[in-house]
């Protein structure tokens, strides 16, 4: 397997600079949350340097890759947004050699989340939305959510993506409204 400045090497051919600092900044997020909830912090320290790999590769590379993995057909009518994470963690086995299911679920998750996540997954869910160069509305309070119950703050982001999707007139990839059902806590 590559060394950390193995993987740094391939992934800054991949990214701007903009995102390769970005990756990092996710990256130390997503260590300090794993010495905080006792996940691997190895996995945790590659999953956040791979999890926008594909980010700025052509729409022509996710379209291929759609068809070549046999991935879902439908994906095929969605965007970067949502193929950079799902169709991005196939072109992260074979151009990466990275095979942990763990990691590999991580990254295939890290935009619209999953009903299933684990622990290592919600860290980089979170990680991505609340790096240190973060600044929306709401930011400070998913900082301390996720500092407090990961569950919880897997909920809060999915409830606020849905909303500024909304708001904005996106179309909602059903995963994501998934993910809302499947985190969002039971009342009534
Ligand atoms: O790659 P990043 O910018 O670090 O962050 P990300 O991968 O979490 O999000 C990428 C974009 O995906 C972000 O602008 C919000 C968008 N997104 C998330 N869920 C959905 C979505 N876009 C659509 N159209 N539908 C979704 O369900
Ligand atoms: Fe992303
Ligand atoms: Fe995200
Ligand atoms: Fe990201």
């Amino acid at each position: 397997p590559d060394s950390r400045d193995q993987l740094l090497t391939k992934i800054s051919r991949q990214l701007k600079p903009a995102r390769f600092e970005h990756v990092q900044r996710v990256e130390a997020t997503a260590i300090k949350l794993a010495k905080q909830y006792g996940v691997n912090v190895e996995k945790a320290s590659i999953a956040g340097l791979i999890h926008d790999y594909a980010k700025q590769r052509p729409d022509k590379d996710f379209i291929d890759a759609i068809h070549r993995y046999k991935l879902d057909p439908d994906l095929v009518n969605w965007n970067n947004a949502i193929w950079h994470g799902v169709v991005g963690a196939e072109l992260i086995k074979t151009e990466l050699g990275i095979f942990d299911e763990e990691i590999i679920d991580a990254v295939r998750f890290h935009t619209t989340g999953n009903r299933y996540m684990t622990k290592l997954a919600q860290i980089i869910y979170m990680a991505d939305y609340i790096e240190p160069a973060r600044d929306f509305d709401g930011v400070e309070k998913a900082r301390l959510l996720t500092s407090q119950n990961l569950a919880l703050a897997v909920a809060y982001q999915t409830k606020h993506t849905l909303m500024y999707l909304l708001t904005n007139n996106q179309r909602i990839y059903p995963k994501t409204i998934d993910t809302y059902n499947a985190w969002v806590p039971q009342s009534g």
